[in-house]
């Protein structure tokens, strides 16, 4: 049976390892090998003495990245990584790799980030980049585990929809027979249905498309929102729930991802504390314009202002008290000040994570609000429906999984958090 690098030691006696030769260094009468998996990287020693002319006749072949598979003694030696050595009594190539290789996978030729992503097969290979995935995995784990501890059903909504929910500029038309239908921005109107339909708690992990005009370092055309809703709830529970499921999604990772950490070079990894310190629209924009980023009210914050207002505030925190031009439609004003409403923006300090509100359940007040905006109440017909017989009050957010990983991780572009990233010029691989 094969056993993962990582449980390679010399009180194993004789080991049976498989992976991707990393690395050949030939001194002529002995060669060393490099062999990686997905746990660590595995020194093979072969004297060509003293080994068989199969295991010679399997060294020629060999090329960088070729797939192999061995059996041998392993030894230990402080020389080389983890502290042991294996000599081979068996080696097999099972998959040649051609030559020369596009991407170099032991980093010693950098590339920049179009040549990896062109290349993503071999990129993912490298123990650095591999690290954020299982990051990312144990995140999405952490936090469903978190919502599933809380109430919450896991739930799929479409993905192909009729209507949009956070702009219209920002909508993915589509082919869909004789009619129009888009790919989804968000599970919003889903989620709110479902609150109809007396599920009391939802969350989703799932695909949210936006067709964004512009190529940024923060943004992508498919990114993978976790979304929640909640019953008989106001944004106070809703920004609670969201606070906590952070902060157990931060120290969930640094109690099992160890190894994945110091892959990245991350040695002192924090868990942000909670509650995360909030202050309202006006608080923020009085701190930009202070700051030299002049802002008034109604105005919607710049990526300028969101780095003077996150230096400030040097954690996590939330903006809360939005002015309710700056909202979608399904946001509940305050009703004593219909000028502002219940919604909220989670922060980090380099950029926003999350958005989220109580909704508006009040079916009169909805549509008035569907009707301020320019949109068509007609084609809402299916989502306001549930609103006329029966609808609690409710709030929810959307948090973005790779806004999330890139922050916790230190990432300079959010498309290193994505395994094959979609972006303007990019629909392949
Ligand atoms: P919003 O549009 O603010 O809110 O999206 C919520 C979060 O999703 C992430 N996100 C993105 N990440 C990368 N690339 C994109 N193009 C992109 N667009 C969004 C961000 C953002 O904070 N329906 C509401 C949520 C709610 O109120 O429940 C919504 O979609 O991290």
């Amino acid at each position: 049976m094969r056993i993962p690098i990582k449980e390679v030691t010399p009180e194993i006696g004789t080991a049976h390892v498989a992976g991707w030769v990393h690395e050949e260094r030939d001194l002529g009468g002995l060669t060393f090998l490099l062999v990686r998996d997905r746990t660590g990287i595995l020194q093979v020693t072969i004297p060509k003495k003293k080994v068989s002319e199969e295991v010679l006749a399997a060294l020629k072949e060999i090329s960088r990245e070729s797939v192999i598979e061995c059996t041998g003694v392993v030894k230990a030696t402080e020389k080389a990584p983890g502290g042991r050595e294996l000599v081979p009594e068996t080696l097999t190539v099972l998959s040649r790799a051609a030559t020369p290789l596009p991407l170099d996978v032991s980093e010693k030729v950098p590339a920049d980030l179009d040549t990896r992503l062109d290349n993503r097969y071999l990129d993912l290979r490298k123990p650095r980049v591999n690290a954020i995935f299982q990051i990312r995995s144990a995140v999405l784990r952490a936090i469903s585990e978190y919502l599933w501890d809380h109430g919450f059903t896991q739930t799929q909504t479409p993905k192909i929809v009729a209507a949009a929910t956070e702009g219209g500029t920002e909508l993915f038309p589509l082919a869909y027979f004789d009619k129009e239908a888009f790919l989804n921005q968000s599970p919003q109107l889903y989620k709110q249905m479902l609150m109809s339909a007396g599920f009391d708690r939802v969350f989703e992990i799932g695909a949210i498309f936006r067709a964004e005009e512009h190529n940024t370092v923060r943004h992508l055309n498919e990114a993978t929102s976790i979304d929640i809703e909640m019953s008989f709830a106001d944004q106070e529970d809703a920004m609670s729930v969201l606070e906590n499921v952070v902060a157990y999604a931060y120290q969930y990772v640094k109690d099992n991802c160890a190894d994945a950490l110091a892959a990245l070079g991350i040695e002192d990894f924090q868990v942000p504390s909670v509650p995360f310190p909030r202050i309202t629209y006006e608080e923020a924009i009085a701190i930009s314009t202070e700051g030299g980023e002049p802002l008034v009210f109604g105005d919607d914050l710049s990526s300028a202002s969101e780095r003077i207002i996150g230096e400030k505030m040097g954690t996590m925190y939330f903006i809360t008290e939005w002015p309710s031009s700056t909202r979608p439609f399904y946001t509940m004003p305050f009703l004593d000040r219909p000028e502002v409403c219940r919604a909220f923006d989670m922060m980090h300090p380099r950029m926003e994570l999350s958005s989220g509100a109580q909704r508006c359940h009040i079916y009169d007040l909805l549509v008035s609000q569907i009707k301020e905006k320019g949109l068509n109440v007609d084609a809402f017909d299916f989502y306001l429906n549930p609103f006329k017989y029966g609808m609690p009050p409710h709030a929810g957010w959307g948090l973005g999984t790779e806004r999330l990983i890139m922050t916790m991780l230190g990432l300079q572009n959010i498309r290193e958090g994505v395994l094959f990233p979609r972006d303007r010029h990019r629909v392949s691989p």
